[in-house]
Protein backbone atom coordinates (compact mmCIF):
# COMPACT_ATOMS: atom_id res chain seq x y z
CA UNK A 1 0.00 0.00 0.00
CA UNK A 2 1.07 3.61 -0.47
CA UNK A 3 0.81 6.16 2.20
CA UNK A 4 0.59 9.58 1.49
CA UNK A 5 -0.32 12.68 3.64
CA UNK A 6 -4.04 14.38 3.65
CA UNK A 7 -1.74 17.26 1.70
CA UNK A 8 -0.24 14.91 -0.55
CA UNK A 9 -3.10 13.22 -1.82
CA UNK A 10 -4.96 16.68 -2.13
CA UNK A 11 -1.68 17.48 -4.30
CA UNK A 12 -2.33 14.63 -6.59
CA UNK A 13 -5.37 15.02 -7.22
CA UNK A 14 -5.19 18.64 -8.23
CA UNK A 15 -2.16 17.72 -10.12
CA UNK A 16 -3.96 15.00 -12.06
CA UNK A 17 -6.52 17.38 -12.95
CA UNK A 18 -4.64 20.72 -13.96
CA UNK A 19 -2.10 18.58 -15.80
CA UNK A 20 -5.85 17.10 -18.22
CA UNK A 21 -6.74 21.28 -18.70
CA UNK A 22 -9.49 21.08 -15.74
CA UNK A 23 -9.63 25.04 -14.93
CA UNK A 24 -8.60 26.05 -11.21
CA UNK A 25 -12.15 26.61 -9.96
CA UNK A 26 -12.93 22.85 -11.66
CA UNK A 27 -9.54 21.34 -9.80
CA UNK A 28 -10.66 22.83 -6.17
CA UNK A 29 -14.18 21.68 -6.26
CA UNK A 30 -13.47 18.42 -7.65
CA UNK A 31 -10.27 17.53 -5.32
CA UNK A 32 -12.02 18.67 -2.45
CA UNK A 33 -14.70 15.84 -2.69
CA UNK A 34 -12.49 13.55 -3.67
CA UNK A 35 -9.90 13.81 -0.85
CA UNK A 36 -12.86 13.72 1.24
CA UNK A 37 -14.21 10.15 0.00
CA UNK A 38 -10.56 9.24 0.79
CA UNK A 39 -10.51 10.25 4.21
CA UNK A 40 -12.81 9.08 4.88
CA UNK A 41 -12.53 5.69 3.63
CA UNK A 42 -14.92 5.43 0.94
CA UNK A 43 -12.99 3.59 -1.25
CA UNK A 44 -15.22 3.80 -4.47
CA UNK A 45 -15.65 7.20 -4.21
CA UNK A 46 -12.42 8.65 -3.29
CA UNK A 47 -8.94 9.09 -5.51
CA UNK A 48 -10.28 5.99 -7.56
CA UNK A 49 -12.97 8.23 -9.35
CA UNK A 50 -9.69 10.12 -10.90
CA UNK A 51 -9.62 7.14 -13.32
CA UNK A 52 -13.19 7.72 -14.37
CA UNK A 53 -12.80 11.36 -14.90
CA UNK A 54 -9.80 11.61 -16.97
CA UNK A 55 -11.78 8.35 -19.20
CA UNK A 56 -14.96 10.60 -19.15
CA UNK A 57 -12.53 13.54 -20.28
CA UNK A 58 -10.54 11.17 -23.10
CA UNK A 59 -13.91 10.32 -24.32
CA UNK A 60 -15.11 14.05 -25.12
CA UNK A 61 -17.84 13.73 -22.85
CA UNK A 62 -16.98 16.38 -19.86
CA UNK A 63 -16.34 19.86 -20.17
CA UNK A 64 -13.05 20.69 -18.11
CA UNK A 65 -13.52 24.25 -18.02
CA UNK A 66 -16.91 24.56 -17.58
CA UNK A 67 -18.60 27.99 -16.04
CA UNK A 68 -22.04 27.10 -13.85
CA UNK A 69 -24.57 29.67 -14.24
CA UNK A 70 -26.81 30.35 -11.93
CA UNK A 71 -30.82 30.28 -12.65
CA UNK A 72 -32.83 32.47 -10.28
CA UNK A 73 -36.24 30.56 -10.79
CA UNK A 74 -38.64 31.23 -8.56
CA UNK A 75 -38.61 32.26 -4.30
CA UNK A 76 -37.79 28.90 -2.82
CA UNK A 77 -36.11 27.37 -6.10
CA UNK A 78 -32.99 27.74 -8.00
CA UNK A 79 -31.12 25.87 -10.96
CA UNK A 80 -27.52 25.60 -11.56
CA UNK A 81 -26.90 24.76 -15.28
CA UNK A 82 -23.34 22.97 -14.98
CA UNK A 83 -23.03 23.24 -18.61
CA UNK A 84 -21.19 19.82 -19.18
CA UNK A 85 -18.82 20.37 -16.45
CA UNK A 86 -19.03 17.81 -13.30
CA UNK A 87 -21.30 18.33 -10.41
CA UNK A 88 -19.15 19.58 -7.87
CA UNK A 89 -18.10 23.30 -8.84
CA UNK A 90 -22.27 23.80 -9.62
CA UNK A 91 -22.88 22.70 -6.34
CA UNK A 92 -20.63 24.88 -4.55
CA UNK A 93 -21.85 27.89 -7.19
CA UNK A 94 -25.30 26.99 -6.01
CA UNK A 95 -25.05 26.56 -2.31
CA UNK A 96 -25.09 30.27 -1.00
CA UNK A 97 -28.53 31.15 -2.50
CA UNK A 98 -29.82 27.79 -2.08
CA UNK A 99 -29.18 28.47 1.73
CA UNK A 100 -30.63 31.95 1.46
CA UNK A 101 -33.67 30.98 0.28
CA UNK A 102 -34.28 27.99 3.19
CA UNK A 103 -33.78 30.94 5.15
CA UNK A 104 -36.43 32.98 3.93
CA UNK A 105 -38.81 30.48 3.13
CA UNK A 106 -38.22 27.77 5.01
CA UNK A 107 -37.32 25.29 2.74
CA UNK A 108 -35.70 25.40 -1.01
CA UNK A 109 -35.20 23.28 -3.94
CA UNK A 110 -31.59 23.08 -5.41
CA UNK A 111 -31.90 21.41 -9.48
CA UNK A 112 -27.90 20.79 -10.62
CA UNK A 113 -28.59 20.44 -14.52
CA UNK A 114 -26.50 19.27 -17.28
CA UNK A 115 -23.70 17.80 -15.06
CA UNK A 116 -21.08 14.53 -15.28
CA UNK A 117 -21.49 12.88 -12.16
CA UNK A 118 -18.84 11.00 -9.83
CA UNK A 119 -19.30 12.14 -6.49
CA UNK A 120 -20.64 10.53 -3.17
CA UNK A 121 -23.59 12.81 -1.79
CA UNK A 122 -22.98 12.62 1.66
CA UNK A 123 -20.02 15.74 1.11
CA UNK A 124 -22.93 18.07 -0.11
CA UNK A 125 -24.82 17.04 2.51
CA UNK A 126 -22.57 17.59 5.34
CA UNK A 127 -22.07 20.78 3.39
CA UNK A 128 -26.04 22.13 4.34
CA UNK A 129 -25.76 20.75 7.74
CA UNK A 130 -22.77 22.60 8.46
CA UNK A 131 -25.36 25.49 8.16
CA UNK A 132 -27.86 24.36 10.88
CA UNK A 133 -30.13 22.60 7.69
CA UNK A 134 -31.73 19.18 7.34
CA UNK A 135 -30.55 17.93 3.75
CA UNK A 136 -31.95 15.62 1.30
CA UNK A 137 -30.47 14.88 -2.21
CA UNK A 138 -30.71 12.39 -4.65
CA UNK A 139 -29.55 11.70 -8.71
CA UNK A 140 -29.69 9.08 -11.35
CA UNK A 141 -26.95 7.81 -12.93
CA UNK A 142 -26.47 5.33 -15.96
CA UNK A 143 -29.10 2.46 -16.58
CA UNK A 144 -26.88 -0.27 -15.06
CA UNK A 145 -29.50 -1.78 -12.56
CA UNK A 146 -32.39 -3.79 -13.21
CA UNK A 147 -36.15 -2.76 -11.68
CA UNK A 148 -37.48 -5.90 -8.90
CA UNK A 149 -38.07 -9.26 -10.24
CA UNK A 150 -36.77 -8.08 -13.76
CA UNK A 151 -33.75 -8.63 -15.50
CA UNK A 152 -32.60 -6.04 -17.89
CA UNK A 153 -31.02 -2.77 -16.69
CA UNK A 154 -33.44 0.30 -16.58
CA UNK A 155 -32.25 2.36 -13.15
CA UNK A 156 -29.21 3.91 -12.43
CA UNK A 157 -27.70 3.25 -8.98
CA UNK A 158 -29.85 6.01 -7.67
CA UNK A 159 -28.14 7.61 -4.32
CA UNK A 160 -30.08 9.10 -2.13
CA UNK A 161 -28.10 10.97 1.03
CA UNK A 162 -30.48 12.80 4.55
CA UNK A 163 -28.37 14.67 6.91
CA UNK A 164 -29.86 16.39 10.15
CA UNK A 165 -27.51 18.58 12.20
CA UNK A 166 -26.55 17.93 15.56
CA UNK A 167 -25.14 20.98 17.90
CA UNK A 168 -21.99 20.12 18.94
CA UNK A 169 -21.37 17.07 16.99
CA UNK A 170 -21.41 16.17 13.53
CA UNK A 171 -24.49 15.15 11.71
CA UNK A 172 -26.58 11.99 11.75
CA UNK A 173 -26.08 11.40 7.43
CA UNK A 174 -26.87 8.60 6.10
CA UNK A 175 -26.35 7.95 2.14
CA UNK A 176 -27.09 5.00 -0.11
CA UNK A 177 -27.24 3.72 -3.43
CA UNK A 178 -30.85 2.07 -4.20
CA UNK A 179 -28.76 -0.48 -5.63
CA UNK A 180 -27.52 -3.31 -3.11
CA UNK A 181 -24.16 -1.70 -3.58
CA UNK A 182 -22.75 1.68 -5.61
CA UNK A 183 -20.87 0.54 -8.80
CA UNK A 184 -18.00 1.57 -7.93
CA UNK A 185 -17.57 -0.92 -5.27
CA UNK A 186 -18.63 -3.43 -7.80
CA UNK A 187 -15.34 -2.49 -9.98
CA UNK A 188 -13.22 -2.30 -6.76
CA UNK A 189 -13.94 -6.06 -6.82
CA UNK A 190 -13.03 -6.68 -10.38
CA UNK A 191 -10.09 -4.93 -10.15
CA UNK A 192 -8.80 -6.95 -7.52
CA UNK A 193 -10.47 -9.97 -8.73
CA UNK A 194 -12.68 -10.52 -5.82
CA UNK A 195 -15.72 -12.35 -5.93
CA UNK A 196 -18.79 -10.14 -4.61
CA UNK A 197 -21.62 -11.01 -2.05
CA UNK A 198 -24.71 -13.19 -3.90
CA UNK A 199 -27.51 -10.28 -4.28
CA UNK A 200 -25.51 -7.63 -5.77
CA UNK A 201 -26.57 -8.38 -9.40
CA UNK A 202 -27.23 -10.88 -12.06
CA UNK A 203 -25.49 -11.76 -15.28
CA UNK A 204 -26.62 -11.20 -19.15
CA UNK A 205 -28.38 -14.56 -18.56
CA UNK A 206 -30.81 -13.14 -15.47
CA UNK A 207 -28.67 -15.37 -13.20
CA UNK A 208 -27.02 -14.89 -9.81
CA UNK A 209 -23.84 -14.31 -9.91
CA UNK A 210 -21.13 -13.66 -7.46
CA UNK A 211 -18.59 -12.81 -10.52
CA UNK A 212 -18.20 -8.82 -10.69
CA UNK A 213 -17.62 -8.30 -14.48
CA UNK A 214 -20.50 -10.59 -14.95
CA UNK A 215 -23.00 -8.12 -12.94
CA UNK A 216 -21.32 -5.16 -14.65
CA UNK A 217 -21.89 -6.66 -17.97
CA UNK A 218 -25.09 -8.20 -16.77
CA UNK A 219 -27.17 -5.89 -14.37
CA UNK A 220 -27.22 -4.86 -10.79
CA UNK A 221 -29.87 -5.31 -8.55
CA UNK A 222 -31.75 -2.55 -6.42
CA UNK A 223 -31.44 -3.31 -2.36
CA UNK A 224 -34.79 -4.40 -0.54
CA UNK A 225 -36.53 -5.75 -3.57
CA UNK A 226 -39.65 -3.53 -5.07
CA UNK A 227 -38.98 -1.36 -1.85
CA UNK A 228 -35.57 -0.39 -3.35
CA UNK A 229 -37.03 0.07 -6.85
CA UNK A 230 -39.62 2.28 -5.93
CA UNK A 231 -37.23 4.65 -4.15
CA UNK A 232 -34.82 4.18 -7.43
CA UNK A 233 -38.26 5.20 -9.56
CA UNK A 234 -38.92 7.83 -7.58
CA UNK A 235 -35.44 9.11 -8.38
CA UNK A 236 -35.80 8.87 -12.11
CA UNK A 237 -38.36 10.85 -12.14
CA UNK A 238 -38.13 13.90 -9.28
CA UNK A 239 -34.14 14.43 -10.36
CA UNK A 240 -34.94 13.82 -13.68
CA UNK A 241 -38.05 14.94 -15.89
CA UNK A 242 -39.31 16.97 -13.16
CA UNK A 243 -35.79 19.26 -13.40
CA UNK A 244 -35.99 18.94 -16.57
CA UNK A 245 -32.81 16.65 -16.92
CA UNK A 246 -32.00 12.95 -18.23
CA UNK A 247 -33.13 9.36 -16.83
CA UNK A 248 -30.31 6.95 -16.05
CA UNK A 249 -31.99 5.20 -19.29
CA UNK A 250 -31.46 8.36 -21.14
CA UNK A 251 -27.64 8.88 -19.55
CA UNK A 252 -26.86 5.73 -21.05
CA UNK A 253 -28.28 6.44 -24.68
CA UNK A 254 -26.32 10.02 -24.95
CA UNK A 255 -23.27 8.02 -23.88
CA UNK A 256 -23.36 5.82 -26.78
CA UNK A 257 -20.85 3.12 -25.41
CA UNK A 258 -18.36 5.65 -24.59
CA UNK A 259 -17.73 4.15 -21.06
CA UNK A 260 -17.74 7.87 -19.91
CA UNK A 261 -19.56 8.45 -16.47
CA UNK A 262 -22.68 9.63 -16.19
CA UNK A 263 -24.47 12.90 -17.36
CA UNK A 264 -27.94 13.96 -15.64
CA UNK A 265 -29.04 16.12 -13.51
CA UNK A 266 -29.67 16.13 -9.42
CA UNK A 267 -32.18 17.34 -6.62
CA UNK A 268 -31.14 18.70 -3.31
CA UNK A 269 -33.72 20.03 -0.97
CA UNK A 270 -32.89 22.23 1.99
CA UNK A 271 -35.27 22.48 5.07
CA UNK A 272 -34.62 25.04 7.52
CA UNK A 273 -35.10 24.16 11.04
CA UNK A 274 -35.54 27.41 12.52
CA UNK A 275 -38.24 28.41 10.18
CA UNK A 276 -40.33 25.41 10.76
CA UNK A 277 -40.04 26.06 14.42
CA UNK A 278 -39.25 29.67 15.51
CA UNK A 279 -37.81 29.58 19.20
CA UNK A 280 -38.81 26.29 19.81
CA UNK A 281 -36.13 25.43 17.43
CA UNK A 282 -33.44 23.84 19.66
CA UNK A 283 -35.61 21.98 22.66
CA UNK A 284 -37.24 20.20 19.39
CA UNK A 285 -33.83 19.28 17.76
CA UNK A 286 -32.81 17.96 20.83
CA UNK A 287 -35.73 16.00 20.79
CA UNK A 288 -33.87 13.99 17.81
CA UNK A 289 -30.51 12.89 20.15
CA UNK A 290 -32.35 10.35 22.26
CA UNK A 291 -33.67 8.70 19.00
CA UNK A 292 -29.96 8.26 17.64
CA UNK A 293 -29.19 7.23 21.16
CA UNK A 294 -31.82 4.56 20.72
CA UNK A 295 -30.95 3.93 17.57
CA UNK A 296 -27.44 2.45 18.23
CA UNK A 297 -28.12 0.26 20.75
CA UNK A 298 -26.97 -2.60 18.31
CA UNK A 299 -24.28 -1.56 16.78
CA UNK A 300 -23.91 2.04 15.02
CA UNK A 301 -24.88 4.92 13.31
CA UNK A 302 -24.55 5.76 9.62
CA UNK A 303 -21.85 7.49 8.67
CA UNK A 304 -19.98 6.21 12.46
CA UNK A 305 -17.88 4.62 10.46
CA UNK A 306 -16.96 7.43 8.18
CA UNK A 307 -16.40 9.74 11.30
CA UNK A 308 -13.99 7.01 12.86
CA UNK A 309 -11.94 7.13 9.44
CA UNK A 310 -11.67 10.48 9.12
CA UNK A 311 -10.31 11.15 12.30
CA UNK A 312 -7.68 8.50 11.66
CA UNK A 313 -6.56 9.90 8.30
CA UNK A 314 -6.55 13.14 9.37
CA UNK A 315 -3.62 11.82 11.86
CA UNK A 316 -1.72 9.17 9.90
CA UNK A 317 -3.00 10.15 6.52
CA UNK A 318 -4.30 7.65 4.02
CA UNK A 319 -3.34 4.44 1.95
CA UNK A 320 -3.99 3.76 -1.84
CA UNK A 321 -3.32 0.01 -3.16
CA UNK A 322 -0.18 0.04 -5.09
CA UNK A 323 -1.94 -0.57 -8.55
CA UNK A 324 -3.86 2.60 -8.18
CA UNK A 325 -1.36 4.54 -7.10
CA UNK A 326 0.54 3.46 -9.79
CA UNK A 327 -2.35 3.92 -12.22
CA UNK A 328 -2.46 7.92 -11.13
CA UNK A 329 0.70 8.72 -11.13
CA UNK A 330 0.61 7.16 -14.68
CA UNK A 331 -2.21 10.17 -15.29
CA UNK A 332 0.73 12.80 -15.06
CA UNK A 333 2.11 11.15 -17.84
P1 LIG B 1 -23.04 1.63 1.80
O1 LIG B 1 -24.01 0.53 1.64
O2 LIG B 1 -21.63 1.28 2.07
O3 LIG B 1 -23.51 2.63 2.96
C1 LIG B 1 -24.72 3.29 2.90
C2 LIG B 1 -25.01 4.06 4.16
O4 LIG B 1 -25.31 3.14 5.20
C3 LIG B 1 -23.87 4.92 4.67
O5 LIG B 1 -24.39 6.09 5.23
C4 LIG B 1 -23.23 4.02 5.71
O6 LIG B 1 -22.49 4.70 6.71
C5 LIG B 1 -24.43 3.35 6.30
N1 LIG B 1 -24.14 2.05 6.88
C6 LIG B 1 -23.44 1.03 6.31
N2 LIG B 1 -23.38 -0.02 7.17
C7 LIG B 1 -24.03 0.36 8.29
C8 LIG B 1 -24.30 -0.27 9.55
N3 LIG B 1 -23.88 -1.50 9.80
N4 LIG B 1 -24.98 0.41 10.48
C9 LIG B 1 -25.42 1.68 10.24
N5 LIG B 1 -25.18 2.32 9.08
C10 LIG B 1 -24.51 1.67 8.12
O7 LIG B 1 -23.08 2.62 0.55
P2 LIG B 1 -23.52 2.46 -0.97
O8 LIG B 1 -22.66 1.46 -1.65
O9 LIG B 1 -24.99 2.26 -1.07
O10 LIG B 1 -23.14 3.94 -1.49
C11 LIG B 1 -21.79 4.40 -1.35
C12 LIG B 1 -21.64 5.79 -1.89
O11 LIG B 1 -21.78 5.79 -3.29
C13 LIG B 1 -22.63 6.85 -1.37
O12 LIG B 1 -21.86 7.86 -0.75
C14 LIG B 1 -23.32 7.37 -2.60
O13 LIG B 1 -23.56 8.78 -2.61
C15 LIG B 1 -22.33 7.00 -3.70
N6 LIG B 1 -23.02 6.83 -4.96
C16 LIG B 1 -22.97 7.85 -5.87
C17 LIG B 1 -23.65 7.72 -7.07
C18 LIG B 1 -23.70 8.86 -8.03
O14 LIG B 1 -24.44 8.77 -8.99
N7 LIG B 1 -22.97 9.92 -7.84
C19 LIG B 1 -24.37 6.50 -7.42
C20 LIG B 1 -24.37 5.52 -6.36
C21 LIG B 1 -23.70 5.67 -5.20
P3 LIG B 1 -20.86 4.64 6.70
O15 LIG B 1 -20.43 5.46 5.52
O16 LIG B 1 -20.45 5.21 8.01
O17 LIG B 1 -20.47 3.20 6.55
O1 LIG C 1 -20.78 4.03 -7.78
O2 LIG C 1 -22.73 3.74 -8.72
C1 LIG C 1 -21.71 4.41 -8.52
C2 LIG C 1 -21.57 5.74 -9.15
C3 LIG C 1 -22.17 6.21 -10.26
C4 LIG C 1 -21.74 7.50 -10.46
C5 LIG C 1 -20.89 7.79 -9.45
N1 LIG C 1 -20.81 6.71 -8.65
Amino acid sequence: MAQLSLEDTRILAQNILRHHDFSEEQVAAIADVMVAGQRDECASHGLYRLLGCIATLNAGKVVPDAQPEIIDVAPALLKVDAKGGFSPLAFRRGLPLALEKARQNGLSAFAINHCVHFSALWVEIEDITAAGMVALACNPSHAWVAPAGGSKPLFGTNPFAFGWPRAGQLPFVFDFATSAIARGDIELHRREERPVPLGWGINDGGQPTTDAAAILSGAMLTFGGHKGSALSAMIELIAGPLIGDFTSAESKDWDHGAGALPYHGELIIILDPQRFLGDQATEHLARAEPLFTAMAQNGRLPSQRRYEARQRSQQQGITLPDTLYRDLLALLD
